[in-house]
């Protein structure tokens, strides 16, 4: 319902006077940030309400997304913009004298999650609310979000990042759903009267679950649905088994942070009981609901309810739901298998071995040895069947106990009835190489589906000169319906318009200047390419890429000091994991070699390089409005699919890529004249391993540009990097470079020179420019959600939606 801006006024004052008995004037930012989360929260409470008394009533199937990250950065923007009220807060706001944009800084990120999994996860919470699906988040509300990042030294530390300090204004504790989990003990079979064999517990540790709901509200559609975070506590009945402050730590630890890990797993005991953890309280509390409201027995149990498992780090969903089914429900192993693997759907973010998640026998058994006990009988039972149909070999390869390990991958496509990669290139590679015993035995499981992004929040939220150019030339029909970007399509050869679009991107590149020079004391200019490559730091992902090529830039201006080349601002953001050595040493080589760069006065601002630290949602959005270039340049086959580089096309930023993840269907989308691409393909990668002829020492031999910038890193060109400049060259030459850096190089420096060429003719660059804007749309999370929601998920959007859309 639409709210009058003097109302707002009146309201939010009112609020400030209830909860902090206190006049606007006296107010600070602080106060009237919260005062202005419990009015909007308090517009949406009846609309979520609401929605949950439809779903129920109307007996909706619904799904529940379980992922261990979700990463929805802040919510006030997005909050009210989802509810039609953006522009009456601005507008009152200023009334008032307070700008919005500063009131939302004071907003802490929830940043529960490392990277683009998590994020993916906030996304499609978005997504599914925003198309009036009945959909719900299941995960861990972790008392610290992953780590502040600082540079000292050039060197990354990690701060606990502490983002419940002064409050969640967003959340509501629901203690009367709180439910217990049982880790650790013994656990034994007796026979009951009935003569059945039924589970009992010795010795087991019993923690409270205390579930968080947050709102995730729709756009403009009165549809509020619920992320549910779980903290752990300790329950009445076990107070005197933790009498020591030690002991209540260890426990109240288990939800205290989140791994800071991404496609690096460390089978750490917390990590296991995390996710045991969320699985069992949200498996429980569906059961519970199911039960006590919809009413239906439990054999109907896929008709109403459908579990995601987002990565495999709630595989336990599949042994948890069939405890409960056998164990409380007394269902026949059979009944119970046959409802699990209906209800139960699994995505598959990576290919990287070492994210593929084992954990030992011996951890499992003594963590949660009912899970392990029906893991083992899953895994007979599927071994007893296979056999029969496929030979030995390949039965051995996918069963889920294979040398002392328990595998969640194969009991995520065991005991579900869809696997899905996230892009294209990855789904197939799942079914030709990764997964490919999988698809022998399974075809029909595996599918795709291509990630995609809130757009609302990625366009109209943070670009506004954007989107008013959007507004002026297209109309407004594309704020709700991203497709609508097409109609751009018809005004590539407007100048006026690719003038307007260059004008808006200036502004954001001014603003993002302003911010660098206030954070990091460098000076950037606003008429430089500003090149980005934002993601978590890997070798994979190949920052060091990007570094090698600058350090050639800078050795060309350093040879020849006349250098004609378009001034340019290498913009990074990256957080290594703790744990992530080289991760690390790459950290320090760009700040060392901009450190550098920046302060030779040869180099005449021709090149910058920007570190900007803590990258996270809220600086993303900071850095993509203002981007010209999108560094998208992992390995072929190693990006599942990336999900800045549809954020980055969406904002008018040209890609620069390799034949990688959603590159592929961007590529696809804009054509080859409008995106630049590079490198190996992923065949090209794969023939290389098999053929074992890469010899990265014969190109640093051959190509004295390579070895020059090589070099650099050794020789003292670059300082205060004696051990890791010697690491790097090590890695590459020694170590025979993993990840075809050295191969790349050549064509990824042409690209460049390309793009250096391209930015000069600044009509034919806006062109570009426009066309990616234009197919953004294609990369929305609605239509991702709505693919899930028919292809796998088989729920429906809410009725009302259904005829607002037509
Ligand atoms: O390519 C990205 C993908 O866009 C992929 O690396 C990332 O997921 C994104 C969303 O689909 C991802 N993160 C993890 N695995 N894949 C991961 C693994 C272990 C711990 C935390 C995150």
């Amino acid at each position: 319902m639409a709210l009058d801006k003097e109302v707002f006024k009146e309201e939010l004052k009112q609020r400030l006077r209830e909860n902090y008995a206190m006049e606007l004037e006296d107010a600070s930012k602080q106060e009237i940030f919260y005062a202005l989360g419990a009015l909007v929260k308090a517009r949406y409470s009846d609309a979520w309400r609401d929605t949950w008394k439809y779903y129920v009533d109307k007996h909706k199937k619904q799904v529940y997304y379980f992922s261990i990250e979700f990463l929805p950065g802040r919510m006030l923007k997005s909050n009210l913009l989802n509810l039609g009220l953006l522009d009456t807060a601005r507008e009152a706001l200023t009334d008032l004298g307070i700008e919005l944009d500063s009131l939302a800084e004071v907003e802490k990120d929830m940043a529960l999650g490392n990277g683009g999994l998590g994020r993916l996860a906030s996304c499609f919470m978005d997504s599914i609310a925003s198309c009036g699906l009945p959909g719900n988040g299941n995960g861990i509300r972790y008392d610290y979000g992953l780590f502040k990042q600082r540079f000292v030294d050039g060197y990354q530390v990690e701060l606990p990042d502490e983002w419940l300090q002064s409050g969640n204004i967003w959340e509501i504790r629901r203690e009367s759903k709180a439910v217990d989990v049982r880790v650790g003990g013994r656990v034994y079979l007796a026979e009951t009267i009935e003569g059945k064999l039924k589970p009992v517990y010795e010795n087991e540790r019993i923690l409270r679950a205390v579930p968080y709901d947050t709102g995730m509200v729709g756009y403009e559609n009165n549809v509020v649905n619920t992320l549910r975070l779980w903290s752990v506590e300790i329950p009445d009945s076990e107070e005197d088994k933790y009498q020591s402050i030690q002991g209540r730590r260890e426990l109240e630890d288990l939800t205290a942070v989140l791994y800071p890990d991404d496609s690096n797993e460390h089978g750490r005991l917390i990590r296991l009981t995390q996710e045991y953890f969320f699985v069992s309280a949200g498996i429980q509390s569906i059961i519970r609901h199911y039960k006590k409201r919809v009413q239906k027995p439990i054999s109907n149990l896929s008709e109403y309810i459908s579990i995601h498992i987002n990565d495999t780090h709630p595989a336990l969903c599949v042994p948890e739901m069939m405890r409960i089914l056998v164990d409380e429900e007394d269902l026949s192993w059979e009944q119970a298998w046959d409802i699990t693997g209906k209800v139960m759907s699994y995505t598959n973010h990576t290919i990287m071995a070492e994210a593929l998640e084992k954990w030992s026998i011996d951890l499992m058994r003594r963590t949660l040895p009912r899970m392990y006990q029906i893991i083992e009988e899953i895994d007979a039972r599927y071994v007893q069947t296979m056999r029969e149909l496929h030979p030995h070999d390949l039965v051995e390869r996918t069963r889920i106990i294979r040398n002392g390990q328990v595998h969640m991958a194969h009991l995520s496509i065991i005991g579900s009835h869809s696997t899905n990669g996230v892009a294209k290139l990855h789904s197939d590679l799942l079914k030709s190489v990764v997964l490919h015993d999988f698809y022998i035995i399974y075809p029909d499981r595996f599918n795709n589906k291509t990630n995609g992004i809130a757009q609302r929040r990625w366009s109209q939220i943070v670009n506004e000169p954007m989107s008013n150019v959007l507004d002026e030339t297209i109309g407004k029909t594309w704020r709700k319906d991203s497709g609508d970007l097409k109609l751009l399509m018809n005004y590539q050869s407007d100048q006026a318009v690719l003038e307007k679009l260059a004008e808006a991107k200036k502004i954001n590149k001014q603003v993002l200047a302003d911010y660098i020079l206030e954070t990091t004391e460098i000076e950037v200019s606003a008429d430089a390419i500003f090149d980005v490559q934002i993601k978590r730091l890997h070798a994979y992902k190949r920052q060091l890429l990007n570094l090698l090529h600058i350090i050639k830039l800078y050795q060309d201006i350093k040879e020849n000091p006349d250098l004609d080349m378009q001034k340019r601002v290498f913009i990074f953001g990256a957080k290594a994991a703790p744990s992530y050595h080289y991760a690390k040493v790459i950290i320090k080589c760009i700040n060392e070699a901009a450190n550098l760069i920046n302060n030779d006065s040869d180099i005449k601002d021709r090149i910058k390089i920007v570190f900007l630290p803590n990258y996270n949602v809220s600086l993303a959005e900071k850095i993509i409005p203002a981007a010209d270039v999108s560094e998208q340049i992992s390995l072929a086959s190693k990006e599942a699919s990336g999900t800045s580089n549809m954020k980055l096309m969406l904002n008018g930023a040209i890609t620069l890529a390799t034949l990688d993840g959603a590159n592929v269907e961007i590529r696809d989308a804009v054509g080859d004249d409008n995106i630049y691409i590079f490198g190996l393909t992923e065949k090209e990668v794969y023939e290389y391993y098999e053929n074992q002829e890469y010899s990265a020492h014969q190109l640093y031999d051959e190509n004295p540009i390579i070895r020059r910038v090589l070099n650099a890193f050794i020789d003292g060109t670059i300082p205060n990097i004696v051990y890791e400049g010697r690491e790097i060259f090590d890695s590459l030459i020694k170590y025979n470079d993993e990840y075809f850096l050295l191969r790349d190089f050549d064509s990824y420096v042409k690209a460049q020179e390309e793009i250096d060429k391209a930015y000069g003719d600044q009509i034919f660059w806006q062109k570009m420019s426009l066309i990616n804007i234009a197919n953004g749309g294609r990369f929305s999370s609605d239509e991702t959600v709505r693919r899930y929601a028919e292809d796998i998920w088989k729920i429906e959007p809410k009725d009302s939606f259904v005829t607002e859309k037509g």
